[in-house]
């Protein structure tokens, strides 16, 4: 009999890697999407299988993290073996805009699925798992940050990951539940949403180098982060529910670079070096600027991008209340246990988001300067 698995948060950079994943090994996979009124599911379309086909392996269904109803009648109606946790309003900047949103969601919606699992008496048949994070060690107390590691979360969407983080291991400990937490450090892919530092960097140099934009507006540049890619660490999160006992783990790479260096990286990728100007702890000053190009990138707007352009400036609407400066993961645990090793390099990962973000740029670019043609809603 095939294994069933529930998806939360499946039209996400994980929740796609992962169903992919899970399709992969025999799983037959259900998925919950929240209702937008757009269609929220590029990420997955490569998956979708008619509604009319029988015996589809595939499914998605309607709900919410802030639904209980909703997530007893799904959990329910699926019956699945595993739940893979990862729905939640998952970007740390905009949490401070919509704090108490950020707590039901990530906090309670975590909460809601957990006690359905108790209300339909499924609580020693299904195996949970809780998408943890490394912001949850904000201001590090250690470095590097272990499974034992002290948290000090340092926005609404840490603290509401750090109820959930317990609210799991409570479970666990009370009911006797197969629940665990994958404390997952920073994990990119060319799927990463665009808002995200990485992906805001990769499309952007990519834009710049076919002169589609001109300057890159950035944050907090000197913020250190340990950066794998989303791919690897799925497999991680479905490892970590197929083990004797529910535990715990950290995944990271173990490896640190800078938001400044993830900048550097990306405009190697396209031929673009790279100059600074300005240092210091106030960085509102700093910009960078074309130093060289080469001929990566082919095309792109007569005369763009031009040695001497300024391609990076920082805007301080980018900084946060509270700053997460540092994070590093140790990864041991899940090296000795689960035979963790990251496959995936920094500069793999950067290159793979860059060649990505310039198909798309070419694409952009082809619809700007050849035959992009628009027709008037209103006539
Ligand atoms: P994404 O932001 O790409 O995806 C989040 C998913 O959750 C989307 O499918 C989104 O739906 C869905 N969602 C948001 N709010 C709700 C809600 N109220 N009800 C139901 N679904 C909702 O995140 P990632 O894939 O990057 O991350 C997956 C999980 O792992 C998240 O919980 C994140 O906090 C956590 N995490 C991520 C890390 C990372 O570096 N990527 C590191 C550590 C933890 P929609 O598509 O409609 O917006
Ligand atoms: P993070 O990721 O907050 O670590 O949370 P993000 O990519 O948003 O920020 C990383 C660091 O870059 C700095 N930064 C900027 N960030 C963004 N988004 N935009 C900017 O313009 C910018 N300039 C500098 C930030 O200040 C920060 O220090 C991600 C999310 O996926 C969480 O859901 C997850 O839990 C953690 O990773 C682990």
């Amino acid at each position: 009999m095939a294994k069933v698995a529930l998806i939360t948060g499946v039209t996400g950079q994980d929740g796609a890697y992962l169903a992919e994943f899970l399709l992969k090994k025999g799983y037959i996979v259900h998925g919950i999407k929240r209702r937008a009124s757009l269609f929220n599911t590029d990420r997955i379309d490569h998956l979708y299988q008619d509604p009319h086909i029988e015996n589809r392996d595939f499914i998605l269904h309607y709900g919410d993290l802030t639904d209980s109803t909703n997530l007893i009648r799904i959990i329910q109606q699926v019956q699945p073996d595993e739940i893979y946790n990862l729905a939640a309003m998952s970007h740390v900047a905009v949490s401070f805009e919509t704090p108490e949103y950020t707590a039901n969601a990530d906090g309670l919606g975590t909460l809601r699925i957990l006690e359905a699992m108790r209300i339909l008496g499924m609580e020693k048949k299904t195996k949970f798992y809780q998408a943890s994070t490394s912001e949850l060690y904000g201001l590090v107390q250690e470095v590097p940050q272990s499974e034992k590691t002290p948290f000090y979360p340092r926005s609404p969407y840490a603290v509401a990951k750090l109820y959930a983080y317990w609210i799991t291991v409570n479970y666990r400990e009370a009911f006797g539940m197969y629940a665990c937490n994958g404390i997952l450090f920073n994990h990119e892919s060319p799927i990463r949403g665009e808002t995200f530092v990485t992906r805001k960097i990769t499309r952007a140099i990519a834009r710049i180098s076919l002169g589609l934009q001109n300057c890159l507006y950035l944050g907090n540049l000197s913020a250190l982060r340990d950066w794998g890619h989303a791919r690897d660490y799925v497999e991680m999160q479905w490892l970590m529910l197929q083990q004797e006992e529910p535990e715990d783990f950290v995944i990271a790479t173990g490896k640190q670079f800078s938001v400044r260096q993830m900048v550097e990286e990306a405009a190697k990728g396209v031929g673009i070096g790279m100059r600074w100007e300005g240092e210091g702890v106030d960085e509102v000053g700093i910009v960078a600027s074309i130093d060289s190009h080469g001929t990566k990138t082919e095309g792109g707007a007569a005369g763009h991008p031009q040695v001497g352009q300024t391609i990076v400036k920082v805007d301080p609407r980018y900084f946060r209340p509270t700053e997460v400066e540092t994070l590093l993961g140790d990864p041991s645990k899940a090296q000795q246990k689960l035979g963790w090793v990251p496959k995936t390099t920094f500069q793999e990962l950067v290159a793979e988001m860059v060649h990505s973000d310039l198909e798309e740029a070419r694409r952009d670019e082809l619809c700007k300067h050849h035959g992009f043609s628009t027709y008037n809603y209103h006539e």
